[in-house]
């Protein structure tokens, strides 16, 4: 049986540049290494993160963070096998006491959480899908590539345009995740071909996706329309958004599109959009604690309804949105909850009521492709990670796409 020889943590900077956590646990036989994501839009409702808040890198340092792990974690996982998930990630929430976990950071306890499923993967010889697929949570889950949401224009707090909605994704329907990838790659380079000779600039956003001087939603909706035609994918892709419509949400009133909407008005101009351009899913359209009109919106849609910061990956909130019946659909964020185990009996909370799960990334992100195997694992169906552009999005498609040829 391994156990837990060593557990080392340092400070590096994510996709942002800024500080995050990298973890390294220490077996006799192997080493397992996992980092952790930050996100940009992040609901009230989910673990905290442990940030320095001293002068260091304008307060975001993570030395604390690293400290908790080395002096507290450590010393209280050493000797452990690393495949006793649970009873690990028991260990750091018993410790930290907090719900929110902000004694010893979410950051910290999430990167030793995902390391220690590495490492014990590793001692296995096992692939990370296949050694996660082992999970009580997930014995009756069949292993199946995901279906890629590619997040091709950023608005919201993933740039610094004036477009509200944060995501335009565009959703490839091919078989296997090669053509699909190379479906996401064609049109986003399609897309870039018409943005530039119109506005000049192609910079893109925080996930990947341009930014774009535009002011309207349906603006660049239009504009996707036409990518996918003009590259040759009309009637193989569909258009999904995230709305985050929190950040938006102002006074009790969702400022959008230049406008200024009630939740019922809204309602009614998401149900237009819907209709016009085909949308598939929507994300968080009102804000995180709205539960009644997420649930209004999916019944008189009838499209996909997912819940990211109403739901948190935590059992706790998509319980509350189950019974009223808000959502279809649960995003599943690993650093939102703070520990593997409860990220798996969240999915499985959702599974075992009839939603779907769509795994994802944070605006911020390393290399590191744990949701890559964590979606194939899980069989849901569906990953976002961005656009199919920088390193740290193709980080995960690639992984996908190296899990399609070996699996
Ligand atoms: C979201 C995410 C990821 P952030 O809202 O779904 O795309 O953004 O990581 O900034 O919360
Ligand atoms: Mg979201």
């Amino acid at each position: 049986m391994p156990t837990i020889r060593d557990i080392r943590a340092r400070e590096i900077l994510d996709s942002r540049g800024h500080p995050t956590i990298e973890a390294a646990v220490i077996t006799e036989h192997s080493v397992g290494i996992a980092s952790v994501p930050e996100g940009a839009s992040t609901g009230k409702h989910e673990a905290k993160e442990l940030r320095d808040k001293s002068k260091r890198y304008h307060g975001l340092g993570v030395q604390k963070a690293v400290d908790n792990i080395r002096n507290i974690i450590k010393p209280l996982l050493v000797g452990i096998d690393p495949a006793r998930q649970r009873e690990i990630d028991s260990l750091m929430i018993e410790k930290d006491g907090f719900k929110d976990k902000r004694r010893l950071g979410a950051n910290a306890i999430l990167a030793v959480s995902l390391a220690c499923a590495r490492a014990a993967a590793a001692s296995e010889g096992k692939e990370l899908y296949d050694y996660l697929s082992q999970f009580p949570q997930l014995t009756k889950r069949a292993q199946i590539l995901p279906c890629p949401y590619f997040n091709v224009v950023n608005g919201g707090k993933h740039a610094t345009s004036k477009i509200n909605i944060q995501e335009f994704m565009i959703v490839p329907r091919f078989t296997s995740f090669h053509d699909n990838l190379r479906a996401g790659s064609e049109i986003y380079h399609v897309l870039k071909e018409i943005i530039h000779p119109k506005y000049g600039l192609t910079g893109v956003g925080d996930e990947g996706g341009f930014e774009l001087p535009l002011k309207k939603t349906e603006e660049v909706l239009r504009l996707l329309r036409s990518a996918i035609t003009k590259a040759g994918y009309s009637g193989k892709v569909d258009l999904a958004l995230d709305c985050a419509a929190s950040s938006f949400y102002q006074h009790k009133k969702y400022h959008l599109d230049g406008r200024i909407f009630n939740a019922e008005q809204l309602l009614q101009y998401y149900l237009q959009l819907i209709k016009k351009y085909k949308l598939i899913s929507i994300e968080d359209p009102f804000h995180e604690d709205d539960l009644v009109h997420f649930a209004q919106l999916r019944t008189r849609s009838g499209i996909q309804i997912v819940g990211d910061d109403l739901t948190v990956t935590n059992p706790e909130r998509i319980q509350l949105a189950i019974n009223n019946k808000s959502c279809t659909c649960l995003l599943l964020k690993v650093n939102q909850i703070g520990t593997l185990s409860e990220a798996l009996d969240a999915a499985k909370l959702a599974f075992d009521n009839g939603w779907k799960v769509m795994v994802s990334h944070r605006s911020g992100e390393t290399n590191d492709s744990f949701i890559a195997d964590l979606a194939v694992a899980l069989g849901c169906g569906m990953i976002k990670a961005g656009a199919p552009c920088r390193g740290e999005r193709l980080a995960k498609y690639n992984r996908l796409l190296e899990i399609e040829e070996v699996a």
